[in-house]
C-alpha cells in the first residue's frame, strides 16, 4: 500500500531539523531588542503551519477562481470581521504577504505611474516603501521626501517640522501623503498631517506597522479618524505572523467610495497571486489575541519598559534622539559618544552578548546607510517574555555596561579618530580587529552568561 512517508520529498531533513532547534536555542538564550520584532504565540505558529498551507484561492471570498475554497472563504471572512472590529474601520484586506507588498498595493490602487507622492525619508526615520530612491515606489512614482526638524533632535517634544511638510505638500501637490515611521520614539500626531493632507486634497495613508499593537492596546492614539487608508503588518507590536493588512477608513470611504475595491485591485490581481492562507488564519488569531483585554496590559507594560530603558539611557550620558520613548522603540545617537558611523560597533558587541539590536540611521546623518551612526533598541519581545521594570533595570545597566566597553575601545586610539573618514579597506580592517579584541574582553563574557541566566528565566513561547 501506498504509504506517504515512503515517498522522497517526505523524508526527514535533519538539516533544517537542526537549524530550527539552533534557532529555538538562540531566540531562548538571548534577548531581542529588535522594535521591529516579537515572538509569535504558540497558537499563531500552529496556524502557520496548518492545512491551509496547501490551498491556493486566488480571490476574494465568493469569488475564486479554483474550487474547494469553501473554507478558506469561511476563514477570510473572519479575519476580515476580526481586523474591522479591533482596528474600528469599515473594510479590511487581509491579503497582502508583508509591509512592502502592502503598501505598492496602495501604490497601485491610487496611483498612476509618475503620479507625485510624499513620505518620510528613510534617514529620518521613515520607510523604503515611503518612497526611497531605490524602492519602486521611488522608482515608479515622483516622491519627495520630508524629514524630521533639523535641531534640538534631542528635546522631549514632537519633531516633525509640519511647515516643512505643508509647503511640500502645497508646492507638489501628492496624490498620497505617508505618515508612519520606523524609527521614531515619541507619538505620531495623525490630526496635524490629516489637516495639511485635507489643505491639498492628497490622501493621508498611515503606516502603523510598528504601533499597531499599541494603537489596538490603547497606548497611542489611532489614526482611524484622519487617515484614509491604513496599512500595518501583522508581526510586529500586533505580535502575529509575518503578514499585512491594509484598512480603508469611514473618512476614506467619504473621499471615495470606492477605495474598498480598488484595494482588493490592487492586492489581486493586481499585485500578487493566490494568497498565503496559512498566514491568513495565523492573522486570524493574532486578532482574536490582540482583542483580549490581557493585550492592553502587554501594550501598557511595553510603553512603561521602553519608557524606562530610555530613561536609563539618558541617566548614563547617551544621546537620544527625541529625549525618550513614548512608544515601544529608543533610538540612540552615537555621534557625540563614538563619532558618525559606529552603530556597527554596539550592534557587534550585542551580538557577542546575546542582545539583538539594530544599527540605525539617525536624523541628519553624518554616517552612511551601511554604516549609520545610531542604535534602535525596542521593548515589545522581551514584555512578550513577560519581562518587567526589574528586569529592564538590569537589562539597561548590561546595554550601557556594553556600549561604554565599546568606547573604550575608541579611546584607545587617537585623539579626533574618526572611523566614518576612513577608507573602505581601512573600514573592514578596523572593524575585523576590534571584532576580535572586544571578544575577548572578559566583561563581554561574562555579560553574555549574565544575560543567558536572565533570558533562560523567561521561556518564549
Ligand atoms: N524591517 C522593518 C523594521 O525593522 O522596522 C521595517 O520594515
Amino acid at each position: 500500500m501506498a504509504n506517504w512517508r515512503n515517498t522522497l520529498i517526505y523524508m526527514r531533513d535533519r538539516e533544517i531539523e537542526r537549524l530550527i532547534k539552533k534557532e529555538k536555542q538562540r531566540q531562548e538564550d538571548e534577548l531581542e531588542l529588535i522594535p521591529s520584532e516579537n515572538y509569535a504565540s504558540k497558537e499563531v505558529r500552529e496556524a502557520l503551519a496548518s492545512f491551509f498551507v496547501n490551498k491556493y484561492s486566488e480571490g476574494y471570498p465568493g469569488k475564486r477562481y479554483y474550487g474547494g475554497n469553501e473554507i478558506v472563504d469561511e476563514l477570510e471572512k473572519l479575519v476580515i470581521d476580526r481586523a474591522k472590529k479591533l482596528f474600528r474601520v469599515p473594510f479590511a484586506n487581509v491579503q497582502p504577504y508583508s509591509g512592502s507588498p502592502a503598501n505598492l498595493a496602495v501604490y497601485l490602487a491610487l496611483c498612476k505611474p509618475e503620479d507625485q507622492v510624499i513620505g518620510m525619508s528613510l534617514t529620518a526615520g521613515g520607510h523604503l516603501s515611503h518612497g526611497h530612491s531605490v524602492s519602486a515606489t521611488g522608482i515608479l512614482f515622483r516622491s519627495i521626501q520630508y524629514g524630521l526638524r533639523k535641531k534640538n533632535l534631542y528635546v522631549h517634544e514632537d519633531l516633525f517640522d509640519y511647515d516643512e511638510i505643508e509647503n511640500l505638500a502645497k508646492k507638489h501637490q501628492p496624490k498620497i501623503i505617508w505618515v508612519g515611521a520606523s524609527a521614531y520614539p515619541l507619538m505620531i500626531d495623525f490630526q496635524k498631517f490629516s489637516q495639511i493632507a485635507e489643505k491639498v486634497s492628497a490622501y493621508l495613508v498611515a503606516d502603523i506597522a510598528h504601533i499597531a499593537g499599541l494603537v489596538v492596546g490603547g497606548v497611542h492614539p489611532s489614526p482611524v479618524p484622519y487617515a484614509h487608508i491604513i496599512t500595518t503588518t501583522t508581526h510586529k507590536t500586533l505580535r502575529g505572523p509575518r503578514g499585512a493588512m491594509i484598512l480603508v477608513t469611514e473618512k476614506g470611504i467619504a473621499k471615495d467610495p470606492g477605495l474598498p475595491e480598488k484595494i482588493n485591485q490592487a492586492v489581486f490581481p493586481g499585485l500578487q497571486g493566490g494568497p498565503h492562507d496559512h498566514q491568513i488564519a495565523a492573522i486570524g488569531v493574532a486578532l482574536y489575541e490582540a482583542s483580549q483585554p490581557s493585550f492592553k496590559s502587554y501594550a501598557q507594560q511595553v510603553v512603561k519598559n521602553s519608557r524606562l530603558l530610555a530613561k536609563i539611557l539618558l541617566k548614563n550620558g547617551l544621546s537620544l534622539i527625541g529625549g525618550g520613548s513614548d512608544n515601544h522603540l529608543t533610538l540612540v545617537d552615537l555621534t557625540p559618544l563614538l563619532g558618525p558611523g559606529t552603530g556597527i560597533f554596539v550592534q557587534k558587541a550585542f551580538d557577542l552578548v546575546g542582545i539583538s539590536i539594530n544599527k540605525n540611521s539617525v536624523p541628519n546623518e553624518s554616517g552612511s546607510s551601511f554604516y549609520p551612526s545610531g542604535i534602535r533598541l525596542g521593548t515589545p519581545a522581551v514584555t512578550s517574555r513577560g519581562m518587567k521594570e526589574k528586569e529592564i533595570e538590569i537589562i539597561g545597566e548590561k546595554i550601557v555596561e556594553v556600549i561604554y566597553l565599546v568606547k573604550d575601545y575608541f579611546s584607545s586610539h587617537q585623539k579626533n579618530f574618526s572611523f566614518i573618514t576612513l577608507s573602505k579597506e581601512k573600514k573592514r580592517a578596523f572593524i575585523k580587529k576590534f571584532e576580535e579584541k572586544i571578544q575577548k574582553n572578559r566583561r563581554i563574557k561574562e555579560i553574555k552568561n549574565e544575560i543567558k541566566n536572565l533570558a533562560r528565566q523567561f521561556p518564549i513561547p
